[in-house]
Formats: C-alpha cells, sequence, structure tokens
C-alpha cells in the first residue's frame, strides 16, 4: 500500500491543472477519448496491479453484445465503486475538518503532566472537525443545531481527543437517554423528514417532557446555534474533566476554545436564504481561508477548580447541564489552536477520523459525570460498526503520530505486518516484546468511590431552571429576541398543541417574559401548562461572559464584503474600497448583473467574481453598491439589486453606496444607522468602522 505524503502547506498549492494536456489524447473508431499516459506519469492500473489499456469500454461479445462475465476489469472498478460509502455517523454525520497544531503559551506543571501542555516549544499536530448533529451527511451547513467541535492531538504521548461542542452544556444528564434524545431529532422514522430540524413534534416532545433539557435549549434556541462561520464560534469540552500533575494531585478542569476572529452569527432569515444559496457555506467558508493563508485560530482556556471550590457551588460540577460562570471561575488561556492545512481526501481524513473521549494521555482523567461515562463506551463502540472493525486507530489520520505496540492481534482490515511468535504478556521469549512502563504509563487518578449500586439521579442535579434563566437574563436585548423567535418559530410548526403548552409552562418557569412574548406570538396567551419544578429556580447572577456580542472587539478580519457594481461606476472609489477592506483582513467579492463584469465610467471592463443572481447579500458581512447614474437606474428596475439591498438592510448590515441612488429610493432605504454614502470626505473610512461594527440591530425590524 502506498500512501502519499502530505501536502505542501495550504497557501502554496498549485490551483488544478488540465492534466489533459499532458496526455497523449487518442480516439478510437467508436469516437471516445483515450488518456495515454507518456513514460513519466503513472500508468492506471487494476487493484492488482495490472496496467489497462482501455478505460472506456468494457468487454463485449461483438461490437453492439452484451458485455461478458469474464470481464475482471469492469467487476472490480464496479464492485469497489459500490462500497465507497461507509455508514455515516448516527450523530454529527455532516462535518468538515482541518489539520493544524497546538502550542501551548507556557508550563502548566502545577496542574498536570501532559506533555502538550507544558512545552512552549512544541507544536502538537492536531486534527479538528466540526459537525451538526441532527441532518445526515448531505445536509445543509446552516440548520439550527448544535456543532460538534472535536480535536485530536497526536501528542508525543499519545492520542488525546477533545469531543466538545460550540455550547458549554447539553441536553441531558444520563447517557442512558442519548438514544431518545437523538431519536426524538432525527427524522421521524416512519415518514423520513424533517431534515436537520429540531422543528417537529418528536424532538419538542421529549424535551417538553425533560425539563433537565431546558439550560441547553436556551442555548440552541438561541443564535449559537446558527454561526456565521466555523471559524467564529467557541468550543466547549462540557464535562469536568481531572488534571492530574506529577505529584498525583488532581484538579478538576473545563476545556474552552475561544475564536480568536471573535463570535459571530447569522439571523435566522439568513441562515435559511443561505442554505438555499450556498448549502456548503460553513465548509467552503473554512476550506477556502485555510486554502487562501487566513488559519483559523482559537485560544484554549481552562477553567481549573478544586474539590472545595466545586463544593461551593449550588450545582453538581458533574451534571453537565451547569456551567462554571467564568465569573467564578475565570479561564485560564494556555495555548492556541491554528488549523493551517486543508485535508487531502475528504473521505480518507473527514469522514473516517475517530475521536473517542476516552483517548487520554497521562496527566488527564475523567470525572464520574453520567453522561461522559456513557461517551466513554459509545464512541469506540459506534467506530466498530463504521469502520468495520477493531483496526481503525491504523488509518492514518487516526494513527498516533508517536509509536505504539502491544500484543492486540489480526482483526478484520489489519494493516500491520506484525511478527513473531509471542503475542502475550508476560513472557520470557521475546526479550523485545513490549512492557508495561510504570513510571511513563498512563495511571488512574485514584479517586475515592463508594456506596450501594443503584439506579438514581443525584438530588444536587434537580434545579432545571436557574441556569436557563441566568442565560436568558444574560444575553443582549437582540440575542433575547432572536431566541423569543427561534422559540415561536419552532413550536409554531408543531401539530400537537399540547406540547406546544407544555413548553410555554417550561418557558414560565424560566422567565415570565419570555413566556409571555412566544405566547403573544403564538397566539395562545394564557394557555401554558403549569408545571411544578422539580426545586424551584432561584436568580443568580448575571453573566455576560455568555452573551454572544459585544465580547471582542470589532473586527472585519475573516469576514467577507460584497460590492455590487452597476454600470458608470466610480473605479477610484472600489479601488479605495477593495484596498481599505483587505487591509483590515477581510475578502472582497465583486458582483455584477452578468459574469461578465461591468463598465465603469470611463467604459472600462472590470471582471465579475460572482453574478448577481448567485450572490444573494446573505453571502456577504457588509455590502457596497457603486454604479453611474445609467447603471443605477437599471439596478434599481432589477427585483434581484432590490432583494440584495432589502435583505442586507433587514439583516442590519453595513451598506455603503456612491451617492444616495435610485435603488436605495426604490427599497425605502434613505439614512439610516450602518447605511452610508461613500463619496463624501471620509466615506470609505466611515463605511469601514460601520463594516467592523458588523450589526446595526436598532435596524431590526421584527419584534
Ligand atoms: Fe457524541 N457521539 N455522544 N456528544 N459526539 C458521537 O461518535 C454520544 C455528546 C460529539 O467529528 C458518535 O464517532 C453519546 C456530548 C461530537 O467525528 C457517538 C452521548 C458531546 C461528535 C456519540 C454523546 C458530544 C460526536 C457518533 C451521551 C459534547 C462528532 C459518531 C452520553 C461534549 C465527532 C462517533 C466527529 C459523535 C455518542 C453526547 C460531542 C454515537 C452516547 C455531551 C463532536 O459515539
Amino acid at each position: 500500500m502506498k500512501h502519499e505524503k502530505a501536502s505542501k502547506p495550504a497557501a502554496k498549492r498549485s490551483k488544478t491543472s488540465n492534466r489533459s494536456a499532458n496526455f497523449e489524447v487518442r480516439k478510437t473508431k467508436g469516437g471516445e477519448t483515450h488518456q495515454q499516459a507518456e513514460p513519466s506519469q503513472l500508468p492506471i492500473t487494476t487493484n492488482q496491479g495490472l496496467q489497462i489499456a482501455d478505460n472506456q469500454n468494457s468487454l463485449k461479445a461483438g461490437e453492439r453484445g452484451p458485455t461478458l462475465l469474464e470481464d475482471f476489469i469492469v467487476r472490480e472498478k464496479i464492485t469497489h465503486f459500490d462500497h465507497e460509502r461507509i455508514p455515516e455517523r448516527i450523530v454529527h454525520a455532516r462535518g468538515s475538518a482541518a489539520h493544524g497544531y497546538f502550542q501551548a503559551y507556557g508550563s502548566l506543571k502545577k496542574y498536570t503532566k501532559a506533555a502538550f501542555l507544558n512545552d512552549p516549544k512544541v507544536k502538537t499536530p492536531v486534527f479538528a472537525r466540526f459537525s451538526t448533529v441532527a441532518g445526515e451527511r448531505g445536509s445543509a451547513d446552516l440548520a439550527r443545531d448544535v456543532r460538534g467541535f472535536a480535536v485530536k492531538f497526536y501528542t508525543s504521548e499519545g492520542n488525546f481527543d477533545l469531543v466538545g461542542n460550540n455550547i458549554p452544556v447539553f441536553f441531558i444528564q444520563d447517557a442512558i437517554k442519548f438514544p431518545d434524545l437523538i431519536h426524538s431529532v432525527k427524522i421521524e422514522p416512519d415518514r423520513g423528514f424533517p431534515q436537520a430540524a429540531s422543528a417537529h413534534d418528536t424532538f419538542w416532545d421529549f424535551i417538553s417532557l425533560m425539563p433537565e433539557s431546558m439550560h441547553m435549549i436556551m442555548w440552541v434556541m438561541s443564535d449559537r446555534a446558527i454561526p456565521r462561520s466555523l471559524r467564529m464560534m467557541e468550543g466547549f469540552g462540557i464535562h469536568t474533566f481531572r488534571l492530574v500533575n506529577e505529584a498525583g494531585k488532581t484538579h478538576f478542569v473545563k476545556w474552552h476554545w475561544r475564536p480568536k476572529l471573535g463570535n459571530s452569527s447569522v439571523l435566522w432569515d439568513e441562515a435559511v436564504k443561505i442554505n438555499g444559496a450556498d448549502s456548503d457555506f460553513h465548509r467552503k467558508d473554512l476550506w477556502e481561508a485555510i486554502d487562501g493563508g487566513d488559519f483559523p485560530e482559537w485560544e484554549l482556556g481552562l477553567q481549573i477548580f478544586d474539590q472545595e471550590t466545586a463544593d461551593r457551588f449550588e450545582f453538581d460540577v458533574l451534571d453537565a447541564t451547569k456551567i462554571i460562570p467564568e465569573e467564578f471561575v475565570p479561564l485560564q488561556m494556555v495555548g492556541k489552536m491554528v488549523l493551517d492545512r486543508n485535508p487531502d481526501n475528504f473521505f480518507a481524513e473527514t469522514e473516517q477520523v475517530a475521536f473517542c473521549p476516552s483517548h487520554l494521555v497521562p496527566g488527564l482523567d475523567f470525572s464520574e459525570d453520567p453522561l461522559l461515562q456513557g461517551r466513554l463506551f459509545s464512541y469506540l463502540d459506534t467506530q466498530l460498526s463504521r469502520l468495520g472493525g477493531p483496526n481503525f486507530h491504523q488509518l492514518p489520520v487516526n494513527a498516533p503520530k508517536c509509536p505504539f505496540h502491544n500484543l492486540q492481534r489480526d482483526g478484520i482490515h489489519q494493516m500491520s505486518l506484525q511478527k513473531g511468535r509471542v503475542s502475550y504478556e508476560p513472557n520470557s521469549l521475546d526479550a523485545e516484546a513490549p512492557r508495561e512502563s510504570l513510571d511513563h504509563g498512563f495511571q488512574s487518578a485514584t479517586r475515592p468511590v463508594s456506596g450501594a449500586t443503584v439506579r438514581v439521579r443525584s438530588e444536587s442535579f434537580n434545579d432545571h431552571y436557574s441556569q436557563a434563566r441566568l442565560f436568558y437574563k444574560s444575553i443582549t436585548a437582540p440575542e433575547q429576541k432572536h431566541l423569543a423567535n427561534a422559540l415561536t418559530f419552532e413550536l409554531g410548526k408543531l401539530e400537537t398543541e399540547a406540547i406546544r403548552l407544555r413548553m410555554l409552562g417550561h418557558l414560565q418557569l424560566i422567565d415570565r417574559e419570555l413566556a409571555d412574548t412566544v405566547s403573544e406570538h403564538l397566539g395562545v396567551e394564557g394557555k401554558a401548562e403549569q408545571i411544578t419544578p422539580a426545586k424551584a429556580p432561584v436568580d443568580l447572577e448575571s453573566s455576560p461572559a455568555l452573551r454572544l456580542y459585544g465580547k471582542t472587539k470589532p473586527t472585519l478580519e475573516g469576514r467577507k464584503v460584497g460590492i455590487l457594481l452597476g454600470s458608470g461606476f466610480d473605479d477610484q472609489l472600489k479601488r479605495e474600497l477593495a484596498t481599505q477592506i483587505e487591509s483590515e483582513g477581510a475578502k472582497v467579492a465583486m458582483i455584477t448583473e452578468k459574469i461578465q463584469g461591468e463598465m465603469d465610467a470611463d467604459g472600462k471592463l472590470h471582471a465579475a467574481d460572482m453574478a448577481l443572481r448567485a450572490a444573494p447579500s446573505v453571502l456577504f458581512d457588509a455590502v457596497v453598491i457603486l454604479a453611474g447614474p445609467e447603471g443605477d437606474k437599471k439596478l434599481a428596475a432589477d427585483p434581484n439589486a432590490q432583494a440584495f439591498l432589502t435583505d442586507a438592510r433587514r439583516h442590519c448590515k453595513a451598506v455603503g453606496f456612491s451617492g444616495i441612488p435610485l435603488l436605495a429610493k426604490k427599497v425605502g432605504v434613505i439614512e439610516e444607522p450602518g447605511i452610508m454614502d461613500l463619496t463624501g470626505k471620509g466615506g470609505v473610512k466611515n463605511f469601514i468602522v460601520a463594516g467592523k461594527t458588523g450589526r446595526f440591530w436598532e435596524r431590526e425590524e421584527e419584534k
């Protein structure tokens, strides 16, 4: 088996060339094209190494006769094709991934002996996969959903998989409920819909009967569930884990990833339209950023605390439906992750990567969180059927980059040639056979465990509403509004009234105002079911860290600005804009009515990146419309240009014009915050400031 060597750094990679130019092209009697390999090129072969002379025709009995069973070449090719797919992941099937590295800022020796967290000189290779949960492999990227955030660290001491999400809590407290949760959210089993959507009866039926999911529901209905980019979302390990130092002393830890580009999300109306205009929006965005040398980066922040601190919390640190507010235990930034290389092959890497929370290294350990405990079993188990056997760790993307050797043998898809007669331990026949290593080997942290075997939920897990309320109270006003609208959409889609009313009962316990708003939007005021909580919620001190917006400084970095050009536009202004935008680290796309491009005021043709019909403004973070009087007239009469501006305005984005054009008047845009004339003094500069601000929520029309 021959492996291709790793590809060049993304930024330097050449574009796909027209290979056919290098082949001798021959046509046969039937007219089909044969590309003959030159001596320097690889001949196409069967999987047995046999060179193939004709890759266009199967073997037939007579020129127009039936294909012969004897044709082993066509059978091998089609058989392989027939088996190209493997089962998709039961959850997180839709994903996008990249290679990169993790680098610690300093030493964390005080808390952990894990080597990758202790040496700032070491760059630990990583492979990170981001995913949606509910949708199938081909589903659209902008579904309202949790995003998976899984990172495989190929450390010098073995692989560590931090398999997290972009939301710091989870729906359920005990792994035994996971199949129920997932069955409720996925397509309904009789009808096969809805795809990648939680807005249906079975999901809300389950949720409304699971009060422990209320905190997570607040997050999933918030803008966090429709991120602008995978590069602009936070990541969380969720569960409490343990750090173990050289002396064996343990601390608790929660893992956080903070994106360098800041958090950014889209509006629901944009998400719906992006899914139609470009259903691979997130996958493409990640790929293009890395391919263009804009390497996404996250900082790793840890909340480290001891048992005494844990005992002081009102809630249980083993309960995955709870956060530890950063105001109580601040994040220590301990390193950064940079993703700088796209996969060479989507299937071999993104599809076949196998994450398991049970993949740990010395210096780390689990906690007794009953959700985590179930995960420690599930992931290894699922890989066995997904990847077809117990040797999936030998696939290049899964194999540790440090040496590994043991006495496990054989199994389906065994790739290594395991030599010698000794495959057991202890043994005295092979002095070189692998042995235990007491000094460096993994040691589980010693922790006191006692009690009778019981199937109960600890009472310390009982408060299902206080942190849901904390979240709602802590986010900004626009986020609260979007959350209420999301709930209205989701509950509005339900066929069963009783489920809707049950959910409203839960909302009343979370926040009265939220419940009233949603009830009013739905037109079911006063009908909410009365729910008696296991434990009455309390008001907690607000936590600004839970906000999506306003946490990082305004930036255009990593964003994309769409410039719509109408004929007779000012070339000078176009150039100045493009230069300024790009100097902020953003990308510019030139959009014209037709893909050939557009004429400037001097009659010079400028190339376009996208045609207007394929470039709705939902694909951009800010937009500009530049046109001379004739071009403006044309745009004003074009429904696609009208929609371009109407949407940019509705979605509260920065908008720049040359003058106050007819198009703006047609759409009814006069003077609004974030919408500006670029021709005056400082026009471009003002636009950049507006673009960095991002959204002008005061313009939002929806109630
Ligand atoms: Fe997963 N989860 N999960 N999960 N999960 C899987 O493993 C499971 C949970 C998460 O990009 C599966 O390889 C159980 C929490 C991510 O390949 C499966 C429970 C969190 C990914 C599985 C949970 C996650 C998965 C399906 C409840 C956030 C995608 C395919 C006890 C901390 C990883 C696979 C990738 C994937 C089981 C709950 C994150 C079936 C039983 C909580 C990011 O093993």
